[in-house]
């Protein structure tokens, strides 16, 4: 079988090694400008519109990352750029879970212990003690019940918070408040303390965390988003900040990345800011799903994290 690889960071040589250890049978290249030669997989992140051009053969694409956003924006913008026939497969966590966990986690008790507050009286060489936060009116909301957002909401139900979940399509998360559909999203935002958006990136999503949103969690909220900047709208945030509408926000997706050096985000103290790296792709993880995922397609077995073209995860 034949399998291209291409990522846009410069690491591509130490995962052509792993997959040629994982998979010992498979004719790997890495695909470069102008190769338009048969292959019957990809596994790629952010590739350009041309590794698909003439693709006839491929049997599936493999996302290295659990968001496919940049592949779903190609082919919105020039519907058919994914072949037909081929299915688009997401990392299903692969380590991605735990990372989400603790990144989430650690933003949800730095603001409940008001450890934000501390940094910045210590800063000003202050010694006052805060009153913490009551824990049972903390209400943490994870809007995203996918494989991340459903490990981050479980795990924040071990510090004995109220924890809400809403996702699309009903789940049922011990220890958690779940809600579904458009119908219920004012229930689930009303009144919660820190909401953390682990969204799918569509065009439905986009712009979800806005002033009309803002306005209906307890004053003072918290907001931590680690799924993409194309959920915030960046004003409507500076302006809830200034307000005292939100309290604070931790941030690590944003609309462009790298965030430029004149981004009014880095001038806001309130506001924490993370490149990107709430959950690193790991590569001996995703290597070894991946490969059993082909292994599985060549042996006609079926596969779970294929992509709903339409739906967008
Ligand atoms: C992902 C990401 O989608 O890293 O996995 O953002």
């Amino acid at each position: 079988m034949k399998i291209l690889f291409y990522t846009p960071h410069s690491d591509a040589s130490a995962w052509l090694h792993d997959l040629a250890q994982a998979l010992p049978r498979a004719d790997l290249r890495e695909w470069k400008p102008g190769d338009t030669a048969p292959a019957d997989y990809a596994i790629v992140w952010r590739p350009p519109r041309e590794l698909f051009a003439r693709r006839a053969g491929l049997r599936a694409v493999f996302n290295l990352g659990a968001g496919v956003d940049a592949i779903l924006a190609l082919e919105h913008a020039q519907p058919g750029t994914l072949p037909r026939e081929a299915a688009l497969v997401r990392l299903e966590d692969t380590g991605m879970a735990a990372q989400m966990a603790e990144y989430v986690t650690y933003a949800v008790l730095r603001y409940m212990r008001r450890f934000d507050e501390y940094e910045r009286l210590q800063a000003e060489r202050r010694w006052h003690v805060l009153e913490p936060h009551p824990r049972r009116t903390f209400t943490v909301g994870v809007l995203g019940l996918g494989v991340l957002g459903t490990h981050v909401a479980k795990t924040l139900t071990s510090f004995g918070l109220p924890v809400r979940g809403y996702s699309r399509s009903e789940k049922n998360i011990g220890g958690v408040a779940t809600y579904a559909g458009a119908g219920q999203l004012d229930a689930f935002l009303d009144g919660v303390k820190v909401l953390v958006n682990l969204l799918p990136s569509t065009p439905d999503t986009h712009g979800v965390l806005n002033r009309r949103t803002f306005a209906k969690l307890a004053r003072g909220a918290y907001l931590v988003n680690v799924a993409r900047g194309e959920h915030l709208v960046e004003e409507d945030l500076l302006d809830a900040l200034k307000d005292g509408r939100i309290a604070a926000a931790t941030l690590d997706v944003f609309r462009k990345e790298p965030l430029s050096a004149d981004h009014p985000f880095w001038n806001e103290p309130r506001i924490t800011i993370t490149p990107h790296s709430s959950a690193e792709t790991l590569r001996e993880e995703s290597v070894q799903q991946v490969a059993q995922k082909i292994e599985a397609l060549e042996r006609g077995e079926a596969i779970s994290g294929i992509v709903d073209l339409a739906r967008g995860y």
